[in-house]
């Protein structure tokens, strides 16, 4: 329990140069915290509101001083007056005072910057880490490392290319530790670059901070991502696994997927097949958003029939909330969540549609957003609930490097944290929250 004295906002910017808003929370013991919140460019609808000043021409309406006056006028004046408070009351204060399903009236952004400053402050307080901070606030006995997705290959919505598929992933699942995790990733990185390269493509970086060369299909992608990590000097499938978030959402037009870049159009059975066609082919073991957010019965099909092998993961279809996590348990959709911060706007929150996910089995990757900052909160989000997975982007640009400069803080910190490699991706129905447990 702390009280808190002041809060106080700036609006800064994010990794794209659009402004974003970093709380300071200062408690009565003097101690401070921040938090910087990021934000998405594929957005699914149903996500918690990021308010901008849209009416006003600073910074092409995307302005945010409208969630700089929320939080120091509205926010901290009944914070301030709260004698002694936790991470549940405050967010729960939050959540009332905004008073809306979408916190459209605050802003996600106003409460998770203030949410995620508080909890901060309250590590500081303890003289603690964070992430110990978040594992004894979330009562986690299982802290470990998470697999980290890598995005080296970038199209959809976050490159200038003709690739359909947003994001192409290295998952370094035979590592021991994080240390050897990153320098896979990082390796195969320097190599992919070499050979688009060599082979006349543009090296330029897309806004996670991979590749985005002008490609002619996914299967050229995928391709690429397999030469390259054999080039490092690792093995495709037992080393190193691939992920896609296909961030279907956004090719999706009167019931169809648009391929652009294959000049395609096709139904959401055949875009099962295709994408049952990519796993065959490729070590491909986990995929996000394979099919649009409202296409809940296709969702439904393409669990049934890749839900054994592969990890399906939902992002624009759950949008980090547990009424629609629980719409997808009920119908047999998905079994894996990404968890985004800002989609619901509070830890508290963040925290209740992980639990519910766990105990059902369907795993949880932590993720960062694509327009992200140098805040590297969610490292420790992600240690300290034992979530099992980070998703945060490729190996170069700051914004991305820092979450995976914190993973390595915190690994030479505590000498060696648990990594648990496949096992995590691997369908857990019940989970045991233990790596190294029998968890099938
Ligand atoms: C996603 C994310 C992060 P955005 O779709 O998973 O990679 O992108 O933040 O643009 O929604
Ligand atoms: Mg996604």
């Amino acid at each position: 329990m702390s009280t808190i004295e002041s809060l106080q906002a700036v609006e800064l910017l994010d990794s794209r140069g659009n402004p974003t808003v970093e709380t300071t929370v200062r408690l009565r013991s003097g101690v401070e915290g921040s938090f910087l919140v990021p934000s998405g460019a594929s957005v699914g609808a149903e996500e918690a509101l990021e308010l901008r000043d849209s009416d006003s021409p600073r910074y092409l309406g995307k302005g945010v001083q409208g969630v700089v006056r929320n939080i120091e006028q509205t926010i901290s004046p009944v914070l301030c007056d709260l004698k002694e408070v936790d991470q549940e009351v405050l967010d729960q204060t939050l959540i009332e005072l905004d008073g809306t399903e979408r916190k459209t009236h605050l802003g996600a952004n106003a409460t998770l910057s203030v949410s995620g400053a508080f909890a901060r402050a309250q590590a500081n307080e303890q003289r603690i880490p964070l992430y110990q901070h978040l594992a004894n606030w979330s009562n986690t006995a299982d802290i470990r490392m998470p697999v980290p997705m890598m995005n080296v290959l970038n199209g959809g919505a976050h490159a200038n290319n003709n690739i359909d598929v947003q994001e192409f992933m290295l998952v370094p699942v035979g590592m021991s530790d994080i240390a050897s995790a990153v320098r896979c990733g990082a390796e195969i990185f320097q190599r992919l670059k070499e050979l688009l390269s060599d082979d006349g493509h543009s090296t330029a970086v897309g806004d996670e901070g991979g590749f985005a060369p002008n490609l002619d299909s996914d299967r050229a992608a995928l391709d690429f991502l397999i030469e390259a990590i054999e080039r490092a000097g690792y093995q495709p499938g037992p080393d190193v696994v691939l992920a896609l978030d296909c961030a279907a959402t956004e090719f999706f037009e009167s019931n169809s997927y648009v391929l652009k870049g294959q000049k395609k159009t096709l139904s959401g059975e055949q875009f099962i097949a295709y994408l049952q066609s990519l796993v065959r082919d490729y070590p491909i073991k986990s995929i996000e958003d394979g099919l649009a957010e409202n296409d809940w019965t296709s969702w439904k099909s393409l669990t049934e029939k890749l839900g054994d092998d592969v990890q399906l993961v939902g992002d624009d279809i759950f949008v980090t909330n547990t009424k629609f996590l629980q719409r997808g348990i009920e119908n047999g959709v998905a079994n894996a969540i990404l968890v985004k911060l800002n989609q619901i706007g509070t830890l508290t929150e963040t925290l209740d549609v992980m639990r519910l996910a766990w105990s059902v089995g369907y795993n949880t990757v932590v993720s960062h957003r694509s327009g992200d900052t140098e805040d590297s909160f969610i490292a420790d989000l992600a240690v300290g609930t034992g979530a099992g997975q980070i998703k945060t982007g490729s190996m170069s640009r700051s914004e991305r490097i820092s979450k995976y400069n914190q993973l390595l803080r915190m690994e030479a910190q505590v000498g060696h944290m648990k990594y648990c490699g496949l096992e995590e991706i691997l369908i857990h129905r019940e989970r045991d929250h233990t790596c190294g447990a029998s968890s099938a």
